[in-house]
């Protein structure tokens, strides 16, 4: 079975505990969960990795462009937090991992909170981009790449 990664920044950790009003109640191991079975419903193996360190999350990202070469993994999903808004690192990991490809998602519409949230460095690297669904846009990203680049495509 191919392997899907849900991959997520910092405090996301925190999902489901503080800020209910911009991020829902649903917390990351709910999130984790839900993106299992519907992996698991769409002949996927999904893995789940969280980090507030966004060298691990470049190792994660070069470790699954290498599962993608060897056609051992489809894809990921992403929310990169905050680093979305800094991180040219993460930019590079993406296009250097050539090929993988890469669902951004955010929870909140990020376009209609501050500017600083506007501009993201990831996107110009992602496949595809989820924004404002609340966490539900996780399972929305999940089945854009199953739609977008699974066996069946
Ligand atoms: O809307 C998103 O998914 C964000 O990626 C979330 C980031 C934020 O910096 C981005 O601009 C948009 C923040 C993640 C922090 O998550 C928390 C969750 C619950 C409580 C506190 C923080």
């Amino acid at each position: 079975m191919k392997k899907i990664l849900i991959l997520n920044g910092p405090n996301l950790n925190l999902l489901g505990t503080r800020e209910p009003a911009t991020y829902g109640s649903t917390t990351l191991a709910d999130v984790e969960a839900q993106c299992k079975a519907e992996g698991e419903r769409l002949g996927y193996a999904v893995e789940c990795f969280q980090s507030n360190w966004e060298g691990a999350l470049i190792d994660k990202i070069h470790e699954y462009g290498r599962l993608y070469k060897s056609g051992e993994a489809l894809g990921c999903v992403f929310n990169p937090g905050a680093f979305t808004h800094t991180s040219i690192a993460l930019h590079d990991a993406i296009k250097g991992v050539d090929g993988l490809p890469v669902i951004e998602c955010h929870i909140s519409n990020v376009h209609a909170r501050e500017e600083f949230r506007h501009h993201s460095w990831v996107s110009p690297a992602a496949a595809g981009i989820v924004i404002g669904f609340g966490t539900d846009g996780y399972l929305i990203a999940l089945g854009g790449l199953v739609r977008k680049f699974g066996a069946k495509n």
